[in-house]
């Protein structure tokens, strides 16, 4: 459940923490999720609104190089989004897969498999969306859409990659209604993240006839409710969409740095 949210989102976090305390309605469980509208932070969305942990909202505006503020270096001292801050344990984490993780842990809800076959194929298949699915989609994407004309062989490279991580994804889903096991969980929700970027992934607004299972998954997951309250979050700030150059500054430091 999203209690309230935040447009200030790089007051130091001591203040935001004394003006908690003065507000004694709050609940002692409070999920600060910093978020950004984009593959990662969404998978974190999708799980905040499916077990209606108490969340606040706290946007961080990569095209504007929030990211970049020391008080965010504090928290995820990578610079991406997503990152949540515990105000329960003082917990600070970064990276998709490692707060799905931590949330199961917490909140009991959406657990992996006991059985330790079905757990460790589970993980199998999370962590190919972490390192498999996220890193090559958003390498396909950069040279394809953000860099400068002249990345024919990087463009091919992660065009093929790309396509051949969500063929992999599709095949997997061809005989199985979800991702991991006989339900809907954690792989599905990190699988959503991404799901809807994919025809901008492989610049092909017809892709999903070649991706008619992953289409399926991600359909069914867009009905539930908290996939329609993770969505809503972007509209709740008023995010630069512009990728200028200074957009450009911020996200890809390496052309800044040579000035
Ligand atoms: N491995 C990280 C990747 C995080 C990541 O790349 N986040 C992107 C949004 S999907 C970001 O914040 N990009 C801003 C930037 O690179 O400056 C995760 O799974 O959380």
């Amino acid at each position: 459940m999203i209690r309230r949210f935040r447009a200030a989102v790089f007051a130091p976090r001591e203040r935001s923490l004394q003006s908690r305390a003065v507000h004694s309605h709050y609940s002692p469980t409070m999920i600060e999720f910093y978020y950004h509208p984009s593959p990662n932070p969404e998978k974190i969305a999708l799980y905040l609104e499916e077990t209606g942990l108490d969340y606040e909202l706290m946007p961080v505006d990569t095209r504007k190089g929030e990211q970049h503020a020391p008080a965010f270096l504090k928290i995820n001292p990578n610079a991406k989004t997503p990152a949540i801050v515990d105000t329960d344990t003082g917990a600070t984490l970064f990276d998709s897969t490692a707060i799905l993780l931590y949330l199961v842990d917490k909140t009991g809800q959406y657990r992996l498999p006991e059985d330790p076959v079905e757990r460790g194929q589970a993980l199998s298949w999370l962590m190919f969306i972490a390192t498999g699915i996220g890193p090559y989609s958003g390498q396909c994407v950069h040279f394809r859409h953000f860099a400068p004309e002249g990345n024919d062989y990087a463009v091919n490279r992660y065009d093929f990659e790309a396509r051949r991580h969500w063929g992999l994804i599709n095949d997997h889903l061809a005989d199985r209604q979800y991702m991991a096991g006989d339900t809907y969980g954690i792989v599905d929700m990190a699988l959503w993240g991404w799901g809807d970027r994919v025809p901008f992934i492989l610049d092909n607004q017809g892709i999903w006839s070649e991706y008619p299972h992953i289409k399926r998954l991600l359909d069914e997951i867009d009905e539930r409710p908290a996939a329609r309250g993770a969505r809503a979050l972007k509209s709740r700030h008023a995010f630069k969409t512009e990728m200028d150059d200074d957009a450009r500054r911020h996200m890809f430091p390496q052309n800044a740095a040579r000035g």
